[in-house]
C-alpha cells in the first residue's frame, strides 16, 4: 500500500535531516575552534565558577556546557536550504497523483513548519521533519469530516442511501461490504439493484444479498432505475427496515443521458446521503470524476476502494479537498471485511 508514496517521502525526509546534521556539524567545529570567545561556552553565566574560581571546576563546567550546547543545539533551517528538497517533494507528490492545489498546500504547510518565522530546530529532535509531514497531511486531509454510524444512527429509518460512481470501480461490491457492516452493527437492510443496464448485474448483487441474509428489491434488466430505488424505500417503510442501499449502473459523468437518470433517481426517491465510489489506484481520474459528479448530484461522502493495489496513494489525500467532502471507507480487499473506516490517521501512519 502507497509503498511509492512513502519511498518519496522517506527521501525528502532524509535530505533535510542530513542538511540539519551538517549544520549542526558546521556549528559544532566553529564553536570548537575558539570555545573561549564565544564566552557561551565558556560558560559566562555560570557565576559559581567565577567565585570558587577552582581551575577544576573551571573544566567541568566547560565540558558540560559544550556537552548540553550539543545536545540542545539550535539550527534554523533558510528558505534556502528548502527550496529544492520542496521543490523535488512537491513533484514527487503530483507523480504520486496528489492534485495540484492539495500538493501546494501541503508543501506550505511543510515549509511553515520547518522555516516558520525563523523557527528554531533542535538537533536532538528527533523526527522532526516526519512530524511536519504528518501535520502537513493531516491539515489538508481532515477538512470535513462526519462520522458514518453517527448519521445511520441519528438519521429517521428508513435511511436511503445511494452509490454512485464509473464503471467496475467496485460500487457493488462496496454495497456488499457495507451491508455486512450495517448489519454487523444490529440494522436492517433492504438492497435496491438500481443498476438495470448492465447484463448480469442483478445477478451479481443478488448473490451477496443471499449470502448476507438481505431484502433484494430488483426490476426486469433495462427497467427504471428510479422505480427500482423507490419501491426499495417503500418496502422499507412499510417492513420498517433500517437502511435502503440503492445500486446503480456505473456512468461516466459526460454521459448527459445517464447523468439526467442519476437526477431522477434523486428526484424520486431522495437520498439521505449520496457516496460516490471510485478506485484509488485511478488517482487524479478518480479526483476528477469525483468532482464532476458532484455537479450532477450533491454527494456527501466518498469511499475509496482497491487501496490495497495502490502504490501512489494520491488520491486519498486529494479527493476530500476537492470534493469538500470526506472519504468515509477504504477498500482494501475483496472480503466483505475488507473495508475500513477511513481515518487521516491511520492513512497517514501508512506512509512512515
Ligand atoms: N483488490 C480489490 N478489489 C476490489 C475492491 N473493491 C472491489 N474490487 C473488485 O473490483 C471489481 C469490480 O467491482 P464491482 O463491485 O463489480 O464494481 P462496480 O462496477 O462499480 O459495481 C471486482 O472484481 C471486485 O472484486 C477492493 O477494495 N480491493
Ligand atoms: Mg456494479
Amino acid at each position: 500500500m502507497f509503498s511509492k508514496l512513502r519511498e518519496k517521502l522517506g527521501s525528502f525526509r532524509e535530505t533535510i535531516e542530513n542538511t540539519i546534521s551538517d549544520k549542526v556539524k558546521a556549528a559544532d567545529s566553529k564553536a570548537a575552534q575558539a570555545p573561549e570567545e564565544s564566552g557561551d561556552v565558556s560558560g559566562a553565566g555560570d557565576a559559581s565558577a567565577g567565585v570558587k574560581g577552582g581551575k577544576k571546576q573551571k573544566k567541568i563546567g566547560v565540558i558540560e556546557k559544550a556537552k548540553t550546547l550539543i545536545l540542545e543545539r539550535e539550527i534554523v533551517l533558510s528558505e534556502n536550504d528548502l527550496e529544492e528538497p520542496l521543490w523535488e517533494l512537491e513533484m514527487a507528490l503530483l507523480e504520486s497523483d496528489v492534485a495540484l492545489p492539495v500538493a501546494e498546500g501541503i508543501i506550505d504547510a511543510v515549509k511553515q513548519e520547518l522555516i516558520g518565522v525563523h523557527r528554531k530546530i533542535r538537533a536532538d529532535t528527533a523526527d522532526i521533519v516526519e512530524t511536519a509531514l504528518r501535520n502537513a497531511l493531516l491539515s489538508v486531509m481532515t477538512k470535513e469530516m462526519f462520522d458514518f454510524d453517527e448519521f445511520i444512527a441519528k438519521t429517521p429509518k428508513p435511511v436511503n442511501i445511494t452509490f454512485i460512481g464509473v464503471n467496475g470501480t467496485g460500487k457493488t461490491t462496496t454495497i456488499a461490504k457495507v451491508a455486512a457492516r450495517l448489519k454487523e452493527n444490529g440494522y436492517s437492510v433492504v438492497i435496491a439493484s438500481g443498476d438495470t443496464y448492465r447484463a448480469g448485474a442483478t445477478e451479481q448483487i443478488e448473490r451477496h444479498a443471499e449470502k448476507l441474509g438481505v431484502k433484494l428489491i430488483k426490476h426486469q434488466h433495462g427497467g427504471d432505475p428510479a422505480a427500482v430505488v423507490y419501491d426499495a424505500v417503500q418496502h422499507a417503510t412499510a417492513q420498517h427496515r433500517d437502511v435502503v442501499l440503492a445500486d446503480t449502473a456505473g456512468r461516466l459523468h459526460t454521459n448527459i443521458n445517464l447523468m439526467d437518470q442519476l437526477k431522477k433517481i434523486c428526484r424520486v426517491a431522495p437520498p439521505d446521503l449520496v457516496i460516490f465510489v471510485d478506485e484509488a489506484v485511478a488517482g487524479n481520474d478518480a479526483v476528477e470524476r469525483a468532482r464532476e459528479f458532484n455537479e450532477t448530484v450533491a454527494i456527501g461522502g466518498n469511499i475509496l476502494t482497491k487501496v490495497d493495489m495502490d502504490s501512489k496513494g494520491g488520491a486519498a489525500i486529494s479527493i476530500a479537498h476537492v470534493t469538500g467532502k470526506p472519504i468515509l471507507f477504504l477498500g482494501i480487499g475483496q472480503k466483505y471485511e475488507d473495508l475500513v473506516k477511513f481515518d487521516a490517521e491511520w492513512y497517514v501512519d501508512q506512509l512512515f
